[in-house]
């Protein structure tokens, strides 16, 4: 059973999800570590965070997970694993095979020329913060950083001939037309005919011989689905895409839907569409960053019982599984690249950017043929009002639009009045916590009119307009006759006047994205701020357990669907 729903069927996949071998090595120099001079001395899930259980809790270092895989006949394979937190060493019997930066992306590495027989995968998982290795993962973000093999790990037995990825974008609304590209690698040089055969939902479209000659290539066509139909939130029609090309496969789920602005709106399918929802991250205490597949169904079945459209995974790529959801359930994702309040020595560090570029691909990729997906986002928070963070910003939004065009692309600030790079987005989305950080419930009124103003004297009244953050903390269980800050009252006070105001009194707003779904841990450093050193904006507490807020945001979005 696949893990998401990207897939094979002729393709010979195994999942290595299951129980693995493990040894915690703790603070060790990851080159000093010899594969088969470990003492694996303990089990661990996978997928899951090796430091989210309680005999590793709080544990930074280079953790080791063990397990054989079978190889039934001579010939390429890949590992594909969907997040390894968060610098990566992968070995297949003690040789070497590749090295990963960042969690939250899928990547695999080829092993070419594999005996058939057993063999031993060891995979190294060092969750250490350290910006000279990884600068993705920085101990001063507002989250816990996890560590260990989170989303899962596949085995791929391939051909000569194997299709990498497959990428569609809708390209005519009127006659559904879809543009497929099937890119494919072999390993073979000679020019030869294999079948392609191409079928949605079962029924064939395209079936001929195409010339294979030097690898890697494309294959371009343009399907004709004027009979099927659109994907959209209200309606998230969803087909069956399967590619066959030589002896390999692959399975797609797509959905026929546009995403683009028109002034103030956002548009799917020529449709304006206001979003609602939230910012959520992908964290558990029990589980860390490797969320089971009951997590994802608990969180999804309340943010459509709260009447949201709409999800900021926030900060970092969203797992695949999430996104399936999201496709059949019609909620809409903003997806970015991780990044967390960074300045212009790390816009300005080539290693920053060629890691930030990286992993831009491998989220692209990933993601590119899932509907719910119409945003791709990127430096959350980060100087944007500095002239020196130009060629950053444009290097990365530029490269966003390069790898999909199809796509709206934004970024969340926290500087709108200093901001000088919001000409690079489609959307604006301003972070802002009046009643919070500054003030009292009955100031935003005017603190979000004062921006929305602003915005529109300094020329960006010409695009949509969305409230990416906001929101309060309230501790779970804590309410009190003073309903003053961290009491669950005047959280729910807060959101319900958010709300009221952004969508009863005024219309310049696109949407809102709270501040946040749900609690999760923070790092350390920022205790003082922090009580429990959780972030408690959610309106569940970190094992999804409903706050007041929860209830007040439910009222409040259902209403604004009555109205319509
Ligand atoms: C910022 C940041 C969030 C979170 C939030 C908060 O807006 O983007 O990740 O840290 O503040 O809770 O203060």
């Amino acid at each position: 059973m696949p893990r998401a729903f990207q897939s094979h069927l002729s393709r010979h996949v195994e999942d290595l999800a299951g129980l693995w071998d493990f040894a915690f090595l703790g603070d060790t120099n990851l080159d000093s570590v010899h594969p088969d001079e470990i003492k694996f001395d303990d089990r661990m899930a996978v997928p899951g965070s090796f430091d989210a259980t309680p005999r590793y809790a709080g544990r930074r270092g280079v953790a080791a997970y063990r397990r054989r895989v079978h190889v039934q006949e001579f010939g390429r394979h890949q590992v594909v694993i969907d997040g390894l937190h968060h610098y990566g060493r992968i070995y297949l019997d003690g040789g070497h095979l590749g090295d990963h930066l960042g969690g939250f992306t899928r990547f695999h590495l080829d092993v070419e020329g594999l005996d058939a027989g057993e063999h031993e995968l060891v995979i190294l998982a060092d969750n250490r913060i350290d910006y000279g290795r990884c600068p993705l993962h920085l101990e001063y973000f507002d989250w816990y950083h996890y560590g260990g093999i989170t989303r899962g790990i596949e085995w791929h037995r391939l051909g000569s001939l194997w299709i990498e990825s497959l990428i569609t974008t809708t390209v005519d609304l009127a006659s559904r037309e879809v543009e497929l590209l099937i890119q494919y690698r072999s390993d073979v040089t000679s020019q030869r005919k294999v079948p392609l055969k191409i079928s949605i939902n079962g029924r064939t479209l395209v079936e001929e011989q195409v010339t294979i000659e030097d690898a890697p290539d494309t294959i371009d066509r343009v399907l004709e689905l004027k009979d099927h139909a659109l994907w959209s939130p209200d309606q998230p029609e969803l087909h069956t895409l399967r590619v066959c090309l030589g002896e390999d496969d692959m399975v797609e789920r797509i959905g026929i839907r546009t995403v683009r602005t028109e002034g103030r709106s956002i548009l799917i399918n020529e449709e304006p569409v206001t979003l609602r929802g939230f910012n959520r991250h992908e964290s558990h205490p029990q589980f860390g960053h490797g969320l089971p597949d009951a997590v994802l169904v608990s969180d999804l079945q309340q943010i459509r019982d709260m009447g949201c459209n709409f999800i900021r995974g926030s900060h970092y790529p969203q797992d695949r599984r999430f996104l399936d959801l999201c496709d059949e359930f019609g909620i809409l994702v903003w997806n970015e690249i991780i990044g967390w309040q960074h300045t212009a020595e790390h816009l300005n560090d080539s290693g920053f950017i060629d890691a930030q570029l990286t992993q831009a691909n491998e989220m692209v990729m990933e993601a590119i043929n899932h509907p719910s997906v119409i945003m791709w986002g990127l430096l959350n928070e980060s100087d944007s009002h500095q002239v020196e963070t130009r060629l950053g910003y444009e290097a990365l939004t530029n490269h966003l639009r390069d790898l999909d065009p199809s796509r709206l692309v934004t970024y969340a600030t926290n500087k709108p009045f200093e901001d000088r790079h919001l000409d690079l987005c489609d959307i604006v989305s301003v972070n802002a916590y009046p009643g919070w950080y500054g003030g009292r419930i009955e100031d935003i009124p005017a603190a979000l009119d004062k921006i929305a103003a602003h915005l529109d004297d300094s020329g960006h009244g010409d695009k949509p307009l969305i409230i990416s953050e906001i929101g309060g903390g309230g501790i779970y269980g804590w309410r009190d006759w003073h309903e003053d800050f961290w009491t669950e009252q005047y959280q729910a006070k807060l959101l319900e006047m958010v709300i009221r105001h952004m969508f009863t009194d005024r219309d310049c707003y696109a949407g809102l994205a709270i501040w946040q779904f749900c609690d999760l841990r923070t790092m350390p450093s920022r205790a003082m701020g922090r009580p429990r050193v959780f972030n408690n904006k959610g309106v569940v507490d970190e094992y999804r357990r409903p706050k007041l807020a929860y209830h007040v945001v439910k009222k409040g979005f259902e209403d604004l669907v009555e109205r319509g």
